[in-house]
């Protein structure tokens, strides 16, 4: 394996560097998830931030949490950004989708994008409410009232996901967007892409990424930017209606990934729910979701491969792919033993994990044997450390504390030099994408606190 430039940090060093970031990335109520690169609130981030925060400030990781619920639409969903109105220098902006103007369900202040991301919020709830137990009465108090106060709209946001994103009750959930599975360019959507045929009358615009992150190897490509802005346009055209994007909107794909984190979250909400009387029905509600998601995901897997796949609506087909979605089963369960060793020791296997040239044995976005395989290419290769904290999180919550414990070592392996990189090259530690990125930080925060 070649040796990284600099070696690990202290566990106290990388300790303070991370509460350093968060702290410099705080925008008051909400968090960049980047300094410079993203310079607003992604959902799913904010949820790993809050998981971080709590480490630090349990107050600091409520407030996150409710500046996110804030801007819910009144359909329920959770929108994947939430704009700060400091900062126009992100592409595509607040006007570029213009869901003010256009929804009627969006609110008009703060600014949002139009689609959402995997629902992880349920667990970040969960973990702050572990972290102010041990921190004492007060800490306690004020997070049952976070609680009660977020309850009704988690429901809401799990509810819409099923409604309107699974109306057929597959146990699969519908993305619109590769944006919306937080994995924007993963091999996972090249099929359903190519399938996208950019209208002619494309508003012009121009990258900021690229502006940056400067080297476009490590970013998606013009002809995928392209389609992922052809696609907010025929959004607005549905001026997000979410009847009208299921019909209109030409990229229509079974989010596997999103779907085991919406099984997992319902279960993590409803345990939380468990002690509340008045809840009984929302909880049996959740239950009822999670053993429905838990067989759609099972039901994906590929007899030759053992992996979970994703599926394009628009055609039918199944997507096979080899990236880290494959493992959503593990998240969630759902396989019966045999099905779900086999995925284990694959997981461990050279083809992934176990690579015998990685620095750190934590699965790479795309299993480095894929012909899709890119060493430093956003989400086709490299490790993305906070997907290192969500399976090993998943493990110590179906009772495997070895595996999670791994996962934990591992992970601390991969950003041990400080950077706090977006994402990772597993053949050589290089930091990749943003430095500085605040869910990093926030994993590296959980890990060591
Ligand atoms: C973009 C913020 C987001 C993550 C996504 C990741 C990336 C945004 O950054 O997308 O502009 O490309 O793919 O998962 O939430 O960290």
């Amino acid at each position: 394996a070649a040796a990284r430039a600099q070696g690990r940090l202290s566990d106290g060093a990388l300790t303070a560097r991370a509460a350093y970031i968060l702290r410099n990335n705080d925008l008051g109520t909400m968090t960049a998830a980047a300094p410079r690169l993203y310079p607003h609130m992604w959902s799913w981030d904010a949820a790993f931030i809050a998981i971080g925060l709590a480490q630090v400030s349990v107050d600091r990781a409520i407030t996150e949490i409710e500046a996110l619920l804030a801007a819910q639409w009144r359909t329920g969903m959770i929108p994947h950004i939430v704009f700060s109105p400091d900062d126009p220098d992100y592409f595509p902006g607040a006007d570029r989708w213009g869901c003010a103007a256009l929804a009627e369900a969006a609110p008009r202040t703060p600014a949002t994008s139009g689609i959402c991301q995997p629902p992880v919020h349920a667990i970040a709830v969960q973990r702050i409410l572990e972290a102010a137990r041990r921190e004492g009465p007060r800490e306690r108090r004020e997070a049952e009232a976070f609680l009660d106060r977020a309850w009704g709209p988690l429901m809401r946001w799990h509810r819409w996901l099923v409604q309107q994103r699974d109306p057929d009750q597959v146990g699969r959930i519908t993305v619109h967007h590769g944006w919306e599975s937080g994995m924007d360019n993963s091999p996972r959507w090249d099929g359903p892409y190519a399938r996208v045929e950019v209208g002619p009358d494309l508003p012009p615009y121009r990258r900021r990424d690229t502006q940056v992150v400067q080297d476009m190897s490590q970013r998606p490509s013009d002809r995928e930017y392209d389609r992922y802005l052809w696609l907010v346009e025929q959004m607005r055209r549905a001026r997000y209606d979410d009847a009208e994007i299921r019909r209109t909107v030409s990229f229509a794909v079974e989010d596997v990934f999103l779907s085991a984190i919406l099984a997992v979250a319902c279960d993590v909400l409803a345990d939380l729910g468990e002690d509340a009387p008045q809840r009984a029905g929302d909880v049996e509600e959740l239950r009822r979701w999670a053993g429905q998601l838990r067989a759609g995901v099972a039901a994906s897997v590929d007899a030759d491969s053992g992996l979970a796949r994703d599926r394009d609506i628009r055609t039918g087909e199944w997507l096979n792919t080899e990236t880290i979605a494959g493992f959503a089963p593990l998240l969630c369960g759902g396989l019966d033993r045999p099905a779900e060793r086999r995925l284990l020791n694959l997981l461990d296997s050279e083809r992934w994990s176990g690579h015998p040239s990685f620095i750190a044995a934590v699965p790479p976005s795309t299993s480095p044997q894929s012909a899709d395989f890119r060493p430093r290419e956003y989400w086709r290769g490299p490790q993305w450390p906070v997907m290192a904290w969500l399976f090993g999180w998943a493990f110590g919550y179906r009772g495997w504390p070895e595996r999670s414990a791994l996962m934990r070592e591992e992970g601390l392996r991969l950003i041990g030099d400080g950077s706090f990189g977006e994402y990772y090259n597993a053949f050589t530690g290089e930091p990749l994408g943003s430095l500085q990125q605040s869910w990093t930080a926030a994993v590296a925060l959980d890990w060591l606190c």
